[in-house]
């Protein structure tokens, strides 16, 4: 059987660079070598609460960002996770497979419960379970994800291994594809936070969508650290954080960016990363606004279609092994 990737992203607000630089363009590397499944997680969105008329819309705008970011549907599927719903059906029998304190461990579990005070949903602790049904239903091989999602990966490896040891082999066991700049871009108003959709300050991030003069402004009031000169430095994270982001999107080394910016300042820095990511990102909205509504409708039902039969049949044997039969 060949090798299978699958991934995916939270229709929970704007797609931006960290998403982009610490995941989707590794999917669009990888989709050529790999049977590749990219998918809309809304279900995973809704553990957290959401305006019904915004999920609707942005899950439309995430797949768009999919196909325009370079995934082809010719050779990888795009789908809809609510469209096939063994994830729902796989994360439940995994929910009985999961210890609570497992589940409680989980640091991103940890930092949202703490922004929704009292009002955190039995779904957002049990987010990782639903995770590692999307990727088990696929009997996945390799998970391209950035920094922040390797805990839940360790788990869905676990849950795969306790399944397996219990019930017979059912899944395969899935690593992590982590690369090895960008899996974790900072925050542009605080490089001690990762780059977020959810933050509730926009400047923090440079989202998809945004237009040249938003990111430019952006840009312009990222925070810097003290010193002047421009290089790639652990003890400056905002400085070498600007540096990555420039690195991956102009594909240049970090000798060759630290000869460019030699005897140049911040302002410098600031003003050719906006140059880079305007003229990464026009193009990139511009196929984006291309996409019909009858296109993309067309390939989350073939992708839907796809990834169902394929679930399904995983569905069927995790059933048959426990003992799930039905009247
Ligand atoms: N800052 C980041 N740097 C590199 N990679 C990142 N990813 C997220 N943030 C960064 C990766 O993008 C993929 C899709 O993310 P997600 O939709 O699952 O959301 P998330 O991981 O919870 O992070 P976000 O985008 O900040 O969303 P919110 O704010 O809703 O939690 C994943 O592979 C992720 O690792």
């Amino acid at each position: 059987m060949a090798k299978r990737i699958f991934s995916g992203a939270q229709p929970t607000g704007n797609l931006h660079l960290g998403n982009y630089l610490g995941a989707l363009r590794n999917w669009v590397a990888l989709q050529h070598e790999y049977e590749s499944f990219f998918c809309v997680v809304d279900l995973h969105a809704i553990t957290i609460p959401q305006d019904p008329a915004g999920l609707a819309a942005k899950t439309h705008e995430v797949a768009r960002l999919y196909l325009a970011a370079g995934i082809d549907p010719a050779v990888s599927t795009i789908f809809v996770q609510s469209d096939v719903k063994e994830h729902a059906e796989l994360a439940w029998v995994l929910n009985c497979v999961v210890r609570i304190g497992e589940l409680e461990r989980m640091t991103q579990f940890k930092d949202k419960a703490k922004k929704q005070r009292e009002n955190v949903s039995a779904g957002l602790l049990t987010y990782p379970a639903l995770m590692a049904a999307d990727i088990l239903l696929y009997q996945t091989d390799l998970v391209p994800v950035g920094q922040d999602q390797k805990q839940h990966l360790e788990l869905t490896r676990d849950l795969a291994e306790r399944f397996n040891r219990d019930f017979g082999e059912t899944f395969r066991v899935p690593n992590a594809f982590i690369p090895k700049v960008g899996a974790k871009i900072q925050a542009l108003d605080d490089p001690s936070k990762k780059m977020s959709k959810s933050d509730e300050n926009e400047n923090g991030r440079i989202s998809l969508m945004d237009d040249a003069d938003t990111i430019r402004r952006k840009f312009k009031r990222a925070v810097t650290d003290s010193g002047a000169d421009v290089r790639f430095d652990a003890a400056r994270p905002a400085v070498t954080n600007l540096l990555s982001i420039y690195q991956l999107l102009t594909g240049q080394t970090p000798e060759q960016i630290e000869a460019h910016f030699a005897g140049k300042g911040y302002a410098q820095l600031k003003g050719d990363l906006a140059d880079a990511a305007i003229a990464f990102l026009q193009p990139y909205q511009e196929r984006v606004r291309s996409i019909s509504d009858e296109e993309l409708s067309r390939i989350l039902r073939e992708g839907a279609d796809k990834a169902r039969a394929i679930a399904a049949e995983t569905l069927r044997q995790v059933k048959e092994r426990m003992g799930i039969v039905g009247a």
